[in-house]
């Protein structure tokens, strides 16, 4: 706490030598990247040199404390708005809603606004200090959210080349002459995701060939920017919505052992299965409770604060939560993937990385963590826009940008500690000389020092 505290007067002073120019001109433009499910300790497996490069000219968070549930959609909407799932309302992959009686379903037409707009996501959120936004293709792109898009977007389409998405964004950073450049944009890639599903990140033969892809990517991102004169004018943020656990047919969970489905509506099935008994929820509970030594089963009232998901309608009266690696099924569904996520968000398998590079981050800047939710704040810090009301903090990410004078944890502790430590060996050597000192010498001066003890605020 005193430290959280310390940390946030020391972030909080402002530098003043702010760089020139940047009022008169407004911020430099952000581009946010979302490789799909790169889990952090990629990172460290596979060489990834462009990626390397990029943030060597810019600061590294290698770890992202992402939100439950550990899914794509989630996510990915938590990175744009700073919250919870439970509070933004995008909850899972397949979701139903009590009150409008409608479902949702990542892989059918989820482009219905009322899913999505419990929240403001911040490519609207920009539009509104009069900048023009651009998103290629991430979660909810299309979607009008309160009746707006952003000034650009791409539909999702998962045919169109990263080289086209990359292409289109960059063409709408720049603008064309009439209209200004976007300010705000956004893209998303499906891979490593999609081969981490299907061959598990245990893999190394596998993932170290998608790694390499993604890498190219990268690669072809930063020429694309040297290209068009962008790079060194913007603010790159390359990131992921989740990680990736191995899984394997032998970690299964069969709900029809232990209650006839029957019983309830399956919403959603694993890692996190979602279900509506249909009547006695009590009996149900306890039968899935008993079900499986490798699953957690939750009343809705009963789910940890720490996942911040019981806040919301579209959260069911039940939910199961698989441990990592295992799989929940029913009857007739498929054979697990090899990889699997949705975990718990404490689980480091489940967590993603950032990257920046850009005239505001401060360069080969290293930090061990941040909340995903966090990330929300930093961008809105970047573009001078204000933030919607929202669950992260700017705290921890000011220390990665160079217009912030910002002191590392570690540096601000070893300093107290060593000017407690000469202070009280100065106090320890005061008293020494002064027991020493024959003259003027009181009866009870011991207990006297004793109480002037007492009184030293430094030795408490
Ligand atoms: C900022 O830079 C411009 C030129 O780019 C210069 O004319 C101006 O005096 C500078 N202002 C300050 C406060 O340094
Ligand atoms: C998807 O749903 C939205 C809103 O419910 C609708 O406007 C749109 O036409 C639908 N698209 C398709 C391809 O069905
Ligand atoms: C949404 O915008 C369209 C035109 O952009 C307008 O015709 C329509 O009335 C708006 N709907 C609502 C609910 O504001
Ligand atoms: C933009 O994307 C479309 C596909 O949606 C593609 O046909 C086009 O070539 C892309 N534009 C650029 C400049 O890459
Ligand atoms: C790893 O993936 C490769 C394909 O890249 C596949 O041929 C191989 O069988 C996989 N190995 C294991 C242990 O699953
Ligand atoms: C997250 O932020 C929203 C919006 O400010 C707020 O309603 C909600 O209570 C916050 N959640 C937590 C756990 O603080
Ligand atoms: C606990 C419970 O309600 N069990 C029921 C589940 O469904 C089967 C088949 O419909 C019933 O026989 C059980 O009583
Ligand atoms: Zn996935």
């Amino acid at each position: 706490m005193f430290l959280k505290i310390l940390l946030g007067l020391l972030c909080g002073v402002r530098a003043l030598g702010a760089e020139n120019g940047t009022a008169q001109q407004g911020p430099p433009p952000l581009l946010l990247v979302s490789f799909d499910g790169f889990r952090a300790d990629y990172l460290r497996r596979f060489p990834m040199p462009n990626l390397k490069h990029l943030y060597s000219q810019g600061a590294l968070v290698e770890q992202l404390t992402n939100v439950f549930i550990t899914k794509t959609f989630p996510n990915h909407y938590s990175l744009v708005t700073g919250l919870y799932a439970e509070s933004h309302g995008i909850l899972a992959s397949n979701m139903y809603d009590p009150i409008s009686h409608k479902s949702f379903h990542v892989a059918g037409n989820h482009s219905d606004p009322s899913w999505w707009s419990e929240a403001r996501p911040l490519w609207l959120t920009a539009l509104d200090s009069g900048y023009k936004t651009a998103i290629a293709m991430w979660p909810g792109s299309e979607v009008a959210i309160g009746n707006r898009t952003a000034s650009h977007f791409l539909p999702y389409d998962s045919s169109v080349t990263f080289q086209q998405r990359l292409g289109n964004t960059t063409k709408w950073m720049l603008g064309d002459g009439k209209e200004p450049g976007a300010m705000f944009a956004a893209l998303y890639w499906e891979e490593p995701d999609r081969s981490g599903h299907q061959f598990g990140p245990d893999n190394d033969t596998a993932m170290s060939q998608v790694l390499k892809e993604v890498d190219d990517h990268i690669g072809l991102l930063i020429s694309e920017l040297k290209r068009t004169g962008l790079w060194g004018r913007v603010n790159v943020l390359i990131t992921s919505d989740h990680g990736m656990a191995q899984c394997s047919a032998e970690r299964l969970i069969k709900l029809d052992d232990c209650l006839h489905p029957d019983n309830y509506t399956l919403v959603d099935l694993s890692p996190v299965t979602a279900i509506i008994p249909i009547k006695d929820p009590e009996a149900i509970f306890a039968l899935l409770n008993n079900c499986h030594h490798n699953m957690t089963a939750y009343m809705k009232s009963a789910i940890p604060d720490r996942l911040h998901y019981r806040n919301n309608e579209r959260t069911q009266p039940i939910i199961l939560v698989a441990d990592e690696g295992w799989t929940i099924m029913q009857r007739g569904t498929k054979l697990p993937r090899l990889g699997d996520h949705g975990y718990d968000n404490s689980l480091p398998s489940m967590h993603p990385f950032m990257a920046a590079a850009g005239p505001s981050f401060r360069q080969g800047y290293r930090i061990s963590s941040l909340q995903s939710v966090d990330i929300y704040p930093l961008m809105c810090h970047l573009l001078s826009v204000p933030p919607q009301p929202n669950n992260g903090t700017l705290n921890q990410a000011r220390c990665l940008l160079v217009a912030e004078t910002c002191w590392e944890v570690p540096l601000v502790v070893g300093m107290v500690v060593g000017v407690l430590l000469v202070l009280s060996t100065v106090t320890v050597l005061f008293r020494f000389l002064r027991y020493r000192r024959p003259s003027g010498s009181r009866p009870f001066q011991r207990l006297q020092v004793d109480d002037d003890d007492d009184d030293d605020p430094l030795l408490e």
